[in-house]
């Protein structure tokens, strides 16, 4: 599994799916969220709506996926970080949760290049640098690593750039 680090809006990346930091009504919202359903268009929406349909809202730390809509990718898995409140192990188990079922989905999918923006990191104020090392460490522990060919972990600000930067070089 190759992992690659770029700066850039994720709602331009062209992988089999791009992950979305949702809330757990799946209805969009503001960040990426925003962005992507802007972007993706109706279709993702809807998408989410009969999800919601069908089995409810989606609880913190799991993942749906949906079609891209208008998006260069071919799926988006949404998944729902944890809201900072204070350092405690429960978020910090959520948050790998997001990236661990986030992939499980992938695979079940036969997603072999997947984008994962910095989930919980903006609306949600999961400390960056924490943040990093869960998603780093998560995404490198993953048991079935080998059914991806491709992480791409994708920065919007410069802060998480250079944290991600520092850490992957180590
Ligand atoms: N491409 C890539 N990354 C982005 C983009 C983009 N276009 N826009 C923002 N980021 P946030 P959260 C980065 O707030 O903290 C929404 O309202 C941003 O710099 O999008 O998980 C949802 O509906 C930050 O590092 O998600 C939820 O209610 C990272 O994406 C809530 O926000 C995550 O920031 C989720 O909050």
């Amino acid at each position: 599994m190759i992992i690659e680090l770029i700066k850039a809006d994720i709602t331009t990346i062209k992988a089999d799916a791009i992950v979305n930091a949702a809330n757990s009504s799946l209805l969009g919202g503001g960040g990426v969220d925003g962005a992507i359903h802007r972007k993706g268009g109706k279709e993702i929406l809807k998408a989410c709506v009969a999800i919601r349909n069908k089995q409810g809202t989606c609880k913190t730390g799991n993942a749906v996926i949906t079609t891209a809509g208008n998006l260069p990718a071919k799926y988006v898995i949404h998944t729902v970080g944890p809201v900072w409140n204070g350092e405690s192990e429960k978020n910090k188990a959520l948050l790998a949760d997001c990236y661990r079922n986030s992939l499980n989905l992938a695979i079940k999918n036969g997603v072999k290049v997947i984008a994962f923006p910095n989930i919980s990191t903006g609306i949600y104020h999961f400390p960056k640098d924490k943040a990093a090392d869960i998603a780093i460490t998560t995404v490198n522990n993953f048991a079935q690593k080998e059914k991806i060919e491709k992480v791409i972990f994708v920065c919007f600000d410069d802060e998480n750039y250079e944290l991600y930067l520092q850490k992957l070089n180590r």
